[in-house]
């Protein structure tokens, strides 16, 4: 009887302890496969970077890697929290390209004064695609950028424009496409309607989250002005040949600008009734103060640029009603814009370094 009550002892404890091993070998189990497998569950990862995409100074960034089913999200947050990038990471497992290029050289010599050879810029861009589309090979850029020029009768000026602002714009590491977008007809030219349509049809084609807006004539001197969006509109022709090197008047905010999509869609696009010269961008600058938001430039230094000297364009003669009209941005600006735009694609033309667009837009009165 005492014989059987000892084994029946020895049995429970060997039974316990056999049930502890498991419980410790469950629990080793489960750590490591949680540890191996962050994919499974939804962890996060924090880590640091030096970013002043969409962001100021003052709002430092923080990137979080989130997995979530396998896949790896980069969000980047402000500082107060609010998510402003929200990306899923290149199926290659590319890093993200740093904030500031490596590849940048600084200051670069402009002239004019020789024709150029666009065979050399299609050689050197192996990676260029069909439309003027580029994305760099070995990282994810940090914003997808359209620009967007507005043309007609500057064949001259557009290849002194490719020529240079191909290889600054792969130096700057950005997922870029090139929009030339050309008036039709012979009637008065409107620069911003025209630049209202490239933001449009070239939202058609990519999710484009940064639009620089650009002269066909103006070539930075410097490859650290980057084509890229910033917290704040941004002014990136801040000095030019033809102004001395400096800011013709505070607001100017003509010739080249940034602005993200964001930003555009609060000032309801550009103004689509500037016929002729002037104004237009006088107007744009209105519209930006008016939704309270600030411009940012770079450095006058880091902003020289080269304008390509020209006469008058016919049938871009200096519009009377520009005074007029921009003393009523206020109020103009809530009809008149991306909303209300109006235009006809006449034609589409998919060369090695740009896409250009030639569209009807009608004429004062119309459209
Ligand atoms: N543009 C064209 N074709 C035109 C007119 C304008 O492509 O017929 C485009 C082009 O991208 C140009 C931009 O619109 O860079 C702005 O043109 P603009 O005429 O407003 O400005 P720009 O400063 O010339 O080039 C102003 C008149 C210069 C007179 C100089 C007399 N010495
Ligand atoms: C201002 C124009 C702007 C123009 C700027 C520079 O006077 O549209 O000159 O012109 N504003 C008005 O006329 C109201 S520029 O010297 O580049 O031809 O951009």
């Amino acid at each position: 009887m005492q014989e059987s009550g000892l084994s029946v002892g020895f049995f429970t404890k060997s039974c316990v302890a056999l049930a502890c091993l498991c419980g410790v070998h469950l629990i080793v189990a489960l750590f490591f496969y949680l540890k191996e497998s962050p994919a499974k569950f939804t962890s996060y990862r924090k880590i640091q970077i030096n970013s002043d995409i969409f962001t100021s100074q003052a709002h430092r960034t923080a990137a979080l890697v989130q997995y979530d089913n396998g896949t790896e999200v980069i969000k980047l947050i402000y500082s107060n929290g609010s998510v402003i990038k929200d990306d899923v990471q290149d199926p290659a497992g590319l890093e993200h390209c740093p904030e500031t290029s490596p590849l940048l050289v600084g200051r670069l010599r402009v002239e004019f004064s020789e024709p150029v050879n666009l065979d050399m810029v299609r050689k050197d861009s192996p990676r260029l695609v069909m439309g003027g589309r580029y994305k760099p090979s070995d990282c994810v850029a940090l914003q997808k950028v359209a620009i967007i020029i507005p043309f007609r009768n500057r064949g001259e000026h557009l290849k002194y424009w490719l020529y240079y602002l191909h290889p600054i714009l792969r130096r700057q590491q950005l997922d870029y496409g090139i929009y030339v977008i050309q008036q039709d007809g012979e009637g008065t030219f409107n620069r911003a309607k025209l630049l209202n349509v490239g933001y449009v049809e070239a939202l058609k084609e990519y999710d484009y989250d940064c639009f620089v807006f650009s002269d066909v004539d103006i070539i930075p001197m410097d490859d650290r002005n980057t084509y890229k969006c910033s917290s704040q509109p941004r002014h990136l022709s801040v000095s030019m040949d033809k102004f001395g090197f400096k800011l013709p008047y505070k607001q100017y905010f003509g010739g080249v600008s940034a602005m993200s999509k964001a930003q555009f869609q609060k000032i309801n696009g550009f103004p689509n009734n500037y016929w002729g010269w002037g104004g237009e961008d006088d107007d744009i600058f209105n519209r930006l103060v008016f939704q309270g938001m600030k411009i940012s430039r770079p450095s006058g230094d880091i902003g020289k640029c080269r304008m390509i000297r020209h006469s008058r364009d016919k049938k871009n003669e200096p519009n009377p009603q520009r005074f007029k009209r921009i003393a009523h941005t206020r109020h103009t600006m809530k009809t008149d814009g991306i909303k209300s735009l109006s235009y006809k694609v006449v034609d589409v033309d998919k060369d090695l370094l740009y896409t250009k667009i030639t569209v009807d837009i009608g004429k004062p009165g119309n459209f």
